[in-house]
């Protein structure tokens, strides 16, 4: 199978039968069915791996017309494509954003965007490196290194792996231990210097520096200590689960971090 373009596997794996339940916030939708609400489907089934750049550039031209309004290049997004595997994001700010972390950790905690203001933070200006070829470079990221909120945790010996989920409802990420407590994977409150905006995963989303983007996980609502790693909602679908830009995924792109 094709990781471009994991979508188009012809069973599901057994994990997909797991995939999340629709919830109020709509049913997980892939890039395949974005292309076929957008009257594309066929040119998405046939297009190879070089073609999908020109056609997300493509899809970027008509997003104005998009009328699920998934797709498309930001406003002032810089270069950015919006990705949500959802069908709409319900919006938290700090009157009801919480971040919740529990599992294997001896002092489980729930935080609120203040809290994580006071932690320290850390900058990070690295390239972003989406897994379908658009690049951004020297992007800046702030917030609180993950490797904090595990150490305030107390993460058990038994644990070997961190669980992300996202206030969406549907999409997950993991990381191994120790690539979770890398200098560079960041609880990110801003982006480009400003407030994580809401169409960028906001208020807060995970950033790992040296990984595809995909790994980066918008609207960031649970960490999970666990003991091992459990595939998140691309993986299940075909992505490299050790995300390392430039060394999976069948790509060699420059590495980010
Ligand atoms: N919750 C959530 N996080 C997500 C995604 C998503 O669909 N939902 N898409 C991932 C992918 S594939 C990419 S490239 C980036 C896109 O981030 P952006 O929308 O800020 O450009 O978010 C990642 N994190
Ligand atoms: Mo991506």
């Amino acid at each position: 199978m094709n990781p471009e373009r994991p979508e188009e596997r012809d069973a599901p794996e057994p994990a997909d039968r797991g995939a999340p339940e629709p919830t109020a916030t709509g049913a997980p939708i892939g890039r395949r069915v974005l292309l076929g609400t957008l009257g594309l489907g066929a040119l998405g089934v046939v297009a190879a791996p070089t073609l999908q750049r020109g056609l997300e550039a493509f899809l970027g031209s008509v997003s104005g017309k998009d009328p699920t309004g998934l797709t498309g290049l930001l406003p002032n997004g810089g270069g950015f494509r919006y990705y949500s595997v959802t069908a709409s994001v319900p919006h938290r700010d700090e009157t009801d954003y919480r971040l919740t972390v529990d599992g294997l950790v001896d002092h489980p905690k729930t935080y609120t965007l203040a809290d994580l203001r006071a932690l320290p933070q850390t900058r990070l200006v690295h390239d972003v490196q989406c897994v379908t070829g658009w690049r951004v470079p020297k992007t800046p990221f702030e917030g609180v290194r993950l490797a904090t909120l595990l150490e305030a945790a107390g993460v058990r010996s038994s644990a070997g792996a961190v669980r992300f989920s996202c206030f969406d409802g549907a999409y997950t990420e993991s990381l191994t231990l120790d690539q979770a407590r890398r200098s560079d994977v960041l609880v990110a409150l801003k982006m480009q210097d400003k407030p994580v905006s809401h169409e960028h995963g906001g208020p807060v989303r995970l950033y790992v520096a040296p990984m595809y983007f995909y790994k980066s996980a918008k609207w960031l609502s649970g960490i999970t200590v666990t003991r091992d790693v459990r595939p998140g909602f691309w993986e299940e679908r075909g992505y490299d689960v050790d995300a390392w830009v430039g060394r999976s995924n069948g790509r060699d792109d420059a590495p980010t971090s």
